[in-house]
């Protein structure tokens, strides 16, 4: 059915397909003259070329890999070998010494009976099946068979887990596990291969057959519209998130979305980590149509339209779907001043105001950007209107927070002024430092057990966590219901283990899910409202720039086998252990 789409592509953003472009420039007339006259811009003419799915894959993304199972095959039934726990990570007391009193049942904790825990994954890092039933390819496949070294070893999520066929098998997993909510996302080209214009029956099938196996199950789906793979044609075309063309595109999605689901989905996201993907501009030179913004601009023209986007789709939403819970996905580590010195201060607010801040304000304190962001994006961005702010302040019903790890905050060398006025400064125009480790006064050790060298963002950072939910709730929620939509941990150098059973075995990440979770207890029993928390990811998966060279799963996926294997970790179980004990039945 892929080939009954159509569309006009103009030839400018077909300029990265090199082993085809030859084609092209043999029927387009000569350069230079026409008719005699000189052609100003030769680059500027469009061809009237019709292109189908078909030709885009074959023009701008080239072959792709598929996986030995095409069909949806249905779930097997987990064996209960499978879910015997592994033996406990904490030892018992020695007889004299240094003792490790065994940890009684807190009463004064608990999980409410509708508290929802689950896991979590995303389109291109889990379904694979990249060109299966019409999907449209997105900037991830550029990125992944373009771009050389852009992703360790170059792999590519052409198979990946293979998500979209076996996701039978992997609901009922995380079911046996007695998951209550599982996290996924659409793939904005699957539902619609061009970003815009027609929409793709299979995939509305697709996704409808997953939330229902969810429902089934017994297990919540909460859907993602947004997370990061953006449909190549919107690039090509206009720049994808750096154009506000894209407003409307994403509302036109979305509204296909919320229709085709909303009668099952009470859940949504729109969007998933700007401060990430936006920061990804300008994307590698070469591949895409340009665009001349400069490259400094280009993130906060990105987090514009992000903003008008999320907030128009929410208002759209709410209009469907009116008992729904519609939010915004923003992300970040807690921000810990390094010394108690006033530009480390300073620091740390403008760590905040260029993160965070620079959603969450606009969302839900004022519609607009907080002072700091402003003073720099005034000078190229234009103001949102009263119209636009209002309809981006208040536009979530939930404070929604990738909330990993924490990570120290201090002022630049020259100081935080000296760089505010150098755009030259390799921190402009945030202007704040970082640092993983203690200062020296403090002794100097690392915030926390060091994760895998190529998350190297990421320590176990849980002691933090009590601290950085109270942030959260004094600063954005405003009495909002708070998730922490994403956690997990990556368990260092695990892609080099070969035997299975220490795969398996992964203590520090285990460690992280126990103490996580103790410390999200501690700041509810203090009066944080936390709703949910979904564990990333429910197995190991492509992790974007680091492809299968890192691993964040609970679950271990055999990957050098056709049948793509998949196992339960010791985390997962650490991580169900604790509602077996703490959550009211
Ligand atoms: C999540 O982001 C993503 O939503 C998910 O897709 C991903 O698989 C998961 O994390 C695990 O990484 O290398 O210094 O440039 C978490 C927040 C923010 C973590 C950006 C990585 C890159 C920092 N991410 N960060 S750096």
């Amino acid at each position: 059915m892929s080939r009954t789409f159509l569309l006009l592509v103009a030839a400018a953003a077909v300029a990265q397909a090199v082993d085809k472009r030859q084609a092209f420039n043999q029927s387009i007339p000569p350069t230079t003259t026409l008719n005699g006259s000189v052609i100003e811009n030769p680059t500027a003419f469009a061809t009237p070329f019709v292109l189908n799915v078909e030709d885009l894959w074959d023009l701008l993304v080239g072959p792709v890999s598929s996986a030995s199972i095409t069909t949806t095959i249905s779930a097997t039934t987990v064996p209960s070998s499978s879910l015997i726990p592994p033996p406990p990570l904490y030892y018992s007391p020695f007889p004299s010494g240094q003792q490790y009193p065994m940890e009684p049942k807190n009463e004064s904790w608990s999980f409410p009976k509708d508290f929802w825990w689950g896991v979590a994954g995303a389109a291109y890092q889990i379904e694979g099946a990249a060109k299966s039933e019409g999907r449209g390819p997105s900037v991830w496949d550029v990125f992944t068979h373009r771009v050389t070294d852009f992703v360790v070893n170059n792999y590519t999520a052409d198979i990946s887990n293979n998500n979209y066929y076996m996701y039978k098998e992997d609901i009922a997993r995380i079911a046996a596990m007695g998951v209550k909510a599982y996290s996924l996302t659409l793939s904005w080209s699957r539902i619609m291969p061009f970003g815009r214009g027609p929409v793709n029956q299979e995939a509305i099938a697709h996704y409808n057959d997953v939330i229902n196996t969810c429902i089934e199950y017994d297990i919540i789906p909460i859907v993602t519209l947004f997370h990061w793979d953006l449909p190549l044609v919107l690039q090509d075309t206009y720049g994808g998130w750096l154009s506000e063309q894209i407003v409307a595109d994403f509302v036109a999605y979305a509204k296909v979305a919320f229709a085709a689901y909303g009668d099952r989905v009470t859940y949504w996201f729109t969007v998933n980590e700007a401060i990430v993907f936006c920061n990804e501009y300008p994307y590698p030179a070469g591949y895409f149509k340009n665009f001349t913004i400069p490259n400094q601009q280009q993130p906060f023209h990105c987090g514009q339209s992000v903003l008008l986007a999320h907030s128009q789709a929410y208002r759209l939403g709410k209009e469907m779907m009116p008992n729904a819970t519609i939010a915004y996905k923003n992300n970040g580590g807690y921000k810990i001043p390094l010394t108690n010195s006033t530009g480390d201060a300073v620091a740390v607010q403008r760590a905040w105001d260029f993160n965070e801040g620079w959603f969450s304000d606009p969302i839900y304190l004022t519609g607009d950007y907080n002072e700091n962001v402003k003073a720099y994006v005034s000078t190229f961005l234009r103001p949102f209107t009263e119209g636009e702010k209002q309809t981006i302040l208040g536009s979530a019903d939930l404070y929604a927070h990738d909330a990993y790890t924490a990570q120290f905050y201090f002022a630049p060398d020259v100081g935080v002024a000296a760089c505010v006025n150098n755009a030259s400064n390799s921190l402009f125009p945030t202007c704040a430092n970082t640092s993983y480790t203690y200062s020296a006064q403090d002794g100097g050790w690392a915030i926390g057990a060091y994760s895998d060298p190529l998350a190297s963002w990421l320590h176990k950072t849980t002691d933090w966590l009590p601290a950085f939910l109270h942030y959260l709730a004094d600063t954005w929620a405003g009495g909002r219901p708070i998730a922490v939509s994403e956690f997990g941990f990556a368990e260092p150098f695990e892609a080099q283990k070969t035997v299975l059973q220490d795969i398996l075995y992964d203590p520090i990440r285990t460690s992280y899910y126990h103490d996580y979770m103790r410390a999200m207890l501690i700041a509810m029993s203090e009066g944080v409202n936390v709703v949910g928390c979904l564990a990333w990811s429910l197995y190991d998966n492509f992790e974007w720039s680091s492809g299968f060279a890192v691993k964040f799963g609970m679950q271990y996926v055999n990957f050098s086998d056709p049948a793509l294997p998949r196992y339960y970790k010791a985390s997962f179980f650490e991580y169900k252990n604790v509602f077996d004990i703490y959550q009211e039945k």
